[in-house]
Formats: C-alpha cells, structure tokens, sequence
C-alpha cells in the first residue's frame, strides 16, 4: 500500500488530497494529533481514530496525542481534579492498545491553553468569529442539551490547539469536522500573538459506527450499547452476538423508514482489518472448516453470498476485538489495584 493510501485509508473525508498527498510524499518531521476528552475508559470510538494514529505512525508521521483536560471541563465532564485522573489513566490505555510509545507524545491541554498569549488569541477569535457559526461547530461535540458560553469557547480553543502543538494534520471522527472547517477559515485572518504560524491545516475525518444493536444512527457511549476496554471477554461475546448483522454491506431502512448500516461489517473494516493481517473465521468440519480472509473486502463479499453465516462473522469479531482490548483491560486492572 502507499503512503497515501495507507494515510487515508478508511477515512470518509480527506481536506484536501492535495494537501493531504504532499504530506504523505515527505512524512519526516510532520506531526498529526488527534485530541481527546478524557474518561476513564476507551471505547471503541477511541479505538478507530487510534487505528489511524497507528496507520499514521507506520507511515512515518510524528503523532500527538492532545489530553483535552480544559475542553472536557468545559463540556461538563467533571471536575478539573477529575479529569486529570482520567487523563492518566487514558494515555496507559492508547499505549495498550498499539500506539508507539517511543513515537507518541502525550500533551495536556492544561500545559499550554492557560498562557497568556494563548488565551489572548482564544479572545481575538472570539471577537472573530459569530456564535452561531460556534454552536454550529460544536453541535455534534456538545454533551447535554442546553448550550452553555463554554460549548462556544471550545470549538475556538480546539482550532487554536492546532496552530499551538504545530501540527500538520489534524485527525478526527467526522463529528469534528465543522471544528476543522472552523480552523481553516478562522486562523488564517488572526493577527495572533504568538510566534506560531497561523496557516490553514489539512485534517483526515473517520466514520462514526453505527448503533450496535440496531444498525441506526450513530454508536454513543452515553447510550446504547459500546464496547470498551473494562469488558470482559464474555461481555464482548454477548454484544457483538446481540449486534445487527443482516447478511449485507447495505441494509434495507427499518419499519419507520430510518436508514442502517452493518456495524458488524463497519468494526471489522475500521479496526480488525487494519490490525491484522489475515482474519480467521473458525468453524467446525462438518460447517466447511475455517475460512482466511486477506482483506475486507472478501469476508464481505463471503458475507453476502451466504458462503459466511451471520453468527460465524460474529464469533471471529468478538475474538479479535477481545484480542485488542485485552491488553488495556489488564492495564485498567493494574491501575484500579494500586
Ligand atoms: N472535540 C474533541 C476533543 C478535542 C479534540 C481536539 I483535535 C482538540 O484540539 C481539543 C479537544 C472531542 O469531541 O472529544
């Protein structure tokens, strides 16, 4: 695979390819983040923008993990004392789950959102910018329903994060792109305090999984069922048997007309298949014996023409699933021990 493709690989919007291609020719040096609310505990979600900071390593990139201590404060996570505790336990759980500990850099936003110039900046944007064109940014980030001043403080904050940490890539779940939007057009006009460049920045959006159980809308963590990584080896079992999983790639709308998607397929394209390269499907001789599968694009195909049950896909995703997690599980125990 080339660089490029291997950069964007599963990723549903790329701003620009340009951009995004003259990086992937010359990686050396260049730095891409993702950044993260902390909570205590991964969740799948996490998982599949963390596959991509893999992908981004494997190509040679330089990767930041942003600790948003101040953004989750100000999206009402807890305490700040709270967040910080999760903040650590949440850098234990990336490391667990594959990201390089030698080419990962773990920053809080506490480290550098509070200085002057900093905040300065966050203030001129603030003049800059409408609050309607912040609440739109921050509508599918926002946790609760009502809007507070924070929720449109943050969305500025997070498009000043990316001048700030000198990035050359920002990666993010679709939910973020309107921030990304944001930054390209916001930063570029600033007249900035600091010695940073306020240039324009590509970024690399993933899918949200669809809802486990249903196919419809989009998995959450405040709701509906997640994997995370505090599940045991059974719960994993018992989700992923639970989950939708019509013998499809594009399943028909429900009853009321809601449109689904395979989110069985979705986890085994997003996080198994990047991770692995051959999937194993166990079955008994007299079902056929075990089936391999190089890439997704044939265990789908497998799944479609009926060569590949259902209930088989399921037992070999939970297996892989369980042997991603289980790393971070263990540290998760170790933590709570001491
Ligand atoms: N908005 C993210 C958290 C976040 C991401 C980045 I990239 C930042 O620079 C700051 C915050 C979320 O929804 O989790």
């Amino acid at each position: 695979m080339d660089a490029y493709d291997l950069v964007t690989r599963n990723a549903t919007e790329v701003v620009t390819e340009e951009e995004v291609r003259a990086l992937a020719e010359d990686p050396e040096g260049k730095r891409v983040y993702v950044g993260y609310e902390p909570s205590g505990v991964l969740h799948i979600g996490h998982m599949l923008t963390a596959t991509k900071l893999i992908d981004l390593q494997e190509a040679g990139f330089e990767v930041v993990v942003l600790l948003a201590d101040v953004h989750a404060y100000l999206n009402d996570k807890g305490t700040f004392a709270e967040i910080r505790e999760t903040a650590e336990r949440m850098r234990e759980q990336f490391l667990a789950y594959g990201l390089d500990p030698e080419a990962t850099e773990f920053v809080y936003g506490s480290s550098f959102q509070l200085d002057e110039e900093y905040v300065l900046d966050t203030h001129e944007l603030e003049v800059s910018t409408t609050l309607n064109r912040a609440q739109r940014a921050m509508a599918e980030i926002q946790g609760g329903e009502t809007a507070k001043v924070s929720h449109v403080v943050y969305p500025l904050m997070q498009a000043l994060d990316i001048v700030y940490l000198d990035l050359d890539l920002a990666v993010g779940g679709l939910d973020q792109r309107k921030v990304h939007m944001l930054h390209r057009e916001q930063i570029p006009a600033m007249d900035g305090e600091s010695d940073h460049a306020y240039e324009a920045r590509p970024s690399i959006h993933t899918p949200i999984l669809a809802d486990l159980d249903t196919g419809v809308g989009k998995m959450s963590s405040s709701s509906g069922t997640t994997i995370s990584m505090e599940d045991s080896a059974d719960d994993i079992d018992e989700k992923i048997n639970g989950a939708f999983c019509p013998p499809t790639r594009d399943p028909e709308p429900d009853d009321d007309g809601n449109e689904r998607e395979n989110p069985v397929l979705e986890i085994f394209e997003y996080s198994v298949f990047p991770r692995f390269d051959t999937v194993v499907v166990e079955r008994p001789e007299e079902y056929g014996g075990d089936l391999a599968y190089d890439d997704y694009e044939s265990l789908a195909d497998d799944l479609e023409s009926g060569e590949l049950h259902p209930a088989d896909a399921k037992g070999a995703l939970a297996d892989y699933l369980n042997e991603l997690i289980a790393p971070g599980r263990e540290v998760l125990a170790a933590l709570d021990e001491e």
